[in-house]
């Protein structure tokens, strides 16, 4: 166990034989002090827009194939974020804090370019734990929203973990869809307490307009021989011709090239190209169900290394949802999301998912979600935040 805190050593045995008898709840798992975060998931949303410029790049250009290239380039940009980026901040990938029922993450990113985007994520379920968000820039009329969740299993040595759920990208002035399959992934190092994810398989991205995208994941690639690596091809949907190829590493350097071949039009590498960073409100000019706010006594003590605390801490978090669960059944009402909804079915995301074979699962995310303009817009956010102010003015 390279990874292990000498002092840490005999409770990462006992934990590696817990996990042998793991159940699939991943929020149930108790792993020793030294591998938890002291970040939330509803955090991880805000990896898909840490580069606000290539998020915006798709609805700044006229070609429908140009723009479905533009996604992929910035669906692969999010990977490093996304997968890595925890191993880089902490050393090893560490255990999430397990977001409560409500939950939310707000912030927004200021860029030269690509103007404001913001960020809304909120937790739609606890149980399942299931994270939905909407990341909006007005001025370029992008949007991406989604949810998800995951399903996990234990088997010689690795967690495998499957994404549920999904993420659709909007693109208003030229009214297009992109959906978003989430890959599959696996945690490997555990043993040597090193945990880090690799990607597995493959993942698709298929557009309103009829392109699709396919990226395959081969972890330590078989012909480079290194790890993080993939192939991506871009093509229209139901013909052969490979428009454009990339590949290479999505934590380090990438290509993209011309068809199936050798010329090179650009190369990408995710090392260099900096992230911009979040801005979120101080933590006492925050609601109270802001995770941050809301966990901060939790990620003080897990920093301190103070177990206690953050037991004790952990677990007022923990009753008073208890509390709030049993005065809702109660009264016969179920917690009021306060930016998402949920729907029978989403009929864009079914008739973009057939077209590729995806299959929604409300029964593992505790229902469809969709991000509700109307409430966000009561709360200052989206595209009807100007009409809502339009409103409050007349009323006034
Ligand atoms: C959505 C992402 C997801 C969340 C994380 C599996 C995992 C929780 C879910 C899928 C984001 O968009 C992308 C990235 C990383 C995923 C996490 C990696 C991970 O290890 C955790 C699970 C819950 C654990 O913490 C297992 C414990 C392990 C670190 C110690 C053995």
């Amino acid at each position: 166990g390279a990874g292990v805190p000498p002092a840490a050593k005999s409770s990462w045995s006992q934990f590696l034989k817990t996990i042998t008898s793991f159940n699939g709840d991943l929020a149930s798992l108790t792993a020793p002090p030294f591998i938890l975060s002291s970040t939330s998931l509803t955090e991880y949303s805000s990896y898909w827009a840490e580069h606000p410029d290539l998020f915006v790049a798709p609805a700044l250009d006229s070609s429908p194939q140009q723009r479905a290239l533009h996604v992929l380039k910035w669906f692969l940009s999010t990977l490093k974020q996304q997968y890595s980026s925890r191993n880089e901040k902490l050393g090893s990938e560490k255990k999430p804090l397990n977001p409560f029922l409500g939950e939310l993450f707000l912030g927004h990113w200021d860029h030269p370019t690509a103007g404001r985007t913001e960020l809304i994520s909120e937790q739609v379920s606890h149980h399942p734990p299931v994270t939905a968000y909407a990341i909006i820039n007005a001025q370029h009329g992008v949007k991406l929203e989604g949810y998800n969740g995951q399903k996990a299993s234990f088997a010689r040595g690795t967690i495998n973990v499957r994404q549920v759920g999904h993420a659709m990208l909007h693109l208003e002035k030229w009214d297009e869809h992109y959906l978003i399959q989430l890959p599959s992934l696996h945690i490997e190092g555990i043993i040597y307490g090193a945990p880090y994810v690799e990607l597995n398989k493959s993942c698709t991205i298929v557009s309103s307009s009829g392109y699709v995208a396919k990226i395959d994941f081969s972890g330590k690639g078989w012909i480079s021989g290194k790890k993080n690596s993939f192939t991506a091809t871009l093509t229209k949907e139901g013909a052969k011709e490979v428009l454009y190829s990339i590949d290479g590493q999505w934590t380090g350097n990438f290509e993209i090239k011309e068809g199936k071949g050798k010329n090179v039009l650009e190369s990408y590498n995710a090392k260099t190209n900096m992230t911009t960073p979040l801005a979120i409100a101080p933590l006492d000019s925050q609601d109270p169900l802001e995770s941050r706010r809301a966990w901060s006594k939790v990620q003080a003590a897990i920093q301190a290394g103070d177990m206690d605390t953050t037991g004790v801490e952990k677990s007022k978090i923990e009753n008073e949802q208890r509390e709030l669960r049993k005065k809702e059944k109660e009264e016969g009402r179920e917690w009021e999301r306060r930016f998402f909804t949920r729907v029978e079915e989403n009929k864009l995301f079914k008739t973009l998912a057939e077209r590729v074979g995806i299959e929604p699962e409300p029964e593992k995310t505790d229902g469809v979600w969709i991000f509700d303009e109307a409430k966000a817009a009561k709360w200052g956010y989206g595209k009807k935040k100007e009409e809502a102010e339009k409103e409050a003015v007349l009323e006034n």
